[in-house]
């Protein structure tokens, strides 16, 4: 099927089961928004939610942030070979730190042919791999650069083979980045987090599928570190060497950029589409994504404020403001072909039988709509936000954008004749 007609073809099956529900219900957005009679939805929010991007991003569709002069996947097919940018050349290693030893009895080299293989890391697979959904989202961009299911071996089973003994406090990795130290993009996780996954979260795995497709260059291929719950500078691509140490602090490239390196993924939310300019009395649809930090998400919430008659509230975070709740879309279903990297030999975690055990899935982004009845003439702000599985409305006051997203997005719009 050609994109446009599967995009069509998916998007027509979301609005269809989206009326199904409220119709069927008899609740859900229309009483929620508390002004629209009956389960009347009007066409415009039915083609905003038609209009809304796949649930899950194609592989080339992801943005990009790749840093690298050149940068690593452009370079010529002969030159990621020679390099191990392929997955026939691809060779990882793992040793010890030589300022801070780990003691570890197998050390995994280039030099004495004991680097892992591409076609090693498969035979672990075949016992060991494992699949999630995940929101890819860089700490220091405004938006999500997109959503994946992420298939690879637990990387403590790499960890394993290296027959570990004492002092072993952290783990470092970086990617290629053309052989130039002054390039280097490294990252680190506390050994704890490699050995176990706290909480029901995945475990951090080495990755070489996307959406069940061999992962492509630009994306990190062959492989790359997926950490779950964390933002994406964890996440190394063109991943080359990994070095255990004793050390017991990180020393993430991405601390020299002033980011918390220590901070998981933020729940919050964001507008898609929001007409900016409306007839009086007119409803006003309006459509959004949320991303499923690690505090978890319950609601989605709407407000819209009149500029004359502005909230009492001081502050940025509208604790007493008169929210009300959005709809969350329910998950795409798998005959629609949005679950792509999903077959029946091996399940997905969080999955049952092919359906996901909760909604929204931890970590993941997730659509949102809502209609809002029609307002009288004037000048309006349109803001929307989460309450996350705490009951915390998220995002919470946090000072520190560079711990993740901490603002609450607004928007302006004109009621007009
Ligand atoms: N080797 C390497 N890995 C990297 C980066 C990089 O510059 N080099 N950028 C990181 C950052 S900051 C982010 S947000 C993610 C983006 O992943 P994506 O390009 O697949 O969307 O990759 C991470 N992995
Ligand atoms: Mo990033």
């Amino acid at each position: 099927m050609k994109p446009l007609d599967r995009f069509l073809k998916e998007h027509r099956e979301l609005t269809r089961r989206y009326f199904l529900r409220l119709g069927g219900a008899g609740m859900g957005l229309a009483v929620s928004a508390g002004r629209v009679r009956g389960n009347e939805i009007s066409p415009e929010l039915a083609g905003a939610i038609a209009a809304l991007e796949p649930y899950l991003t194609a592989q080339d569709e992801f943005r990009d942030v790749s840093r690298g002069k050149p940068l690593p996947h452009k370079l010529p097919d002969e030159k990621k070979s020679e390099v191990g940018m392929t997955r026939d050349t691809w060779k990882l290693e793992v040793i010890s730190d030589p300022d801070h030893p780990a003691d570890i009895r197998k050390p995994m080299t280039r030099n004495a042919g004991t680097a892992l293989g591409f076609s090693d890391l498969m035979q672990l697979a075949k016992k060991h791999a494992v699949r999630f959904p995940k929101v890819m989202t860089c700490l220091n961009i405004g938006c999500p650069l997109g959503m994946g299911v992420w298939e690879g071996v637990p990387l403590r089973e790499i960890f394993w083979l290296t027959q570990p003994r004492a002092d072993l406090r952290r783990v470092f990795y970086h990617g290629y980045h053309n052989d130039d130290p002054e390039q280097l993009f490294q990252s680190s996780l506390p050994m704890d987090r490699v050995l176990e996954d706290p909480f029901g979260l995945p475990p951090v795995i080495l990755c070489y599928k996307l959406n069940g497709e061999w992962l492509t260059s630009e994306r990190g291929g062959p492989v790359r570190m997926v950490v779950p719950e964390a933002y994406g500078f964890k996440s190394v691509k063109w991943l080359q060497q990994i070095v255990l140490t004793n050390l017991f602090h990180a020393n993430d490239t991405y601390a020299n950029g002033n980011n918390d390196v220590d901070s998981a993924m933020k729940t919050w939310a964001a507008t898609l589409s929001i007409p900016r300019k409306v007839k009086p009395q007119q409803p006003i649809p309006v459509t959004g994504y949320a991303q499923v930090g690690i505090s978890g998400l319950k609601k989605v919430q709407v407000w819209m404020e009149a500029k004359d008659q502005p909230a009492t509230e001081t502050g940025r975070y509208y604790a007493t403001a008169p929210w009300v709740d959005a709809e969350i879309l329910p998950p795409p279903k798998r005959g629609a072909g949005q679950w792509k990297g999903m077959d029946d030999s091996m399940g997905m975690i969080g999955f049952n039988e092919g359906e996901p055990k909760e909604w929204p899935l931890q970590l993941t982004r997730v659509h949102w709509a809502a209609l809002l009845p029609g307002l009288p003439a004037g000048r309006y702000t349109f803001r929307c936000r989460t309450i996350d599985q705490q009951d915390h409305a998220q995002p919470m006051p946090r000072p520190f954008r560079k711990s993740g997203h901490a603002s609450i997005e607004q928007v302006s719009v004109t009621v007009e004749a």
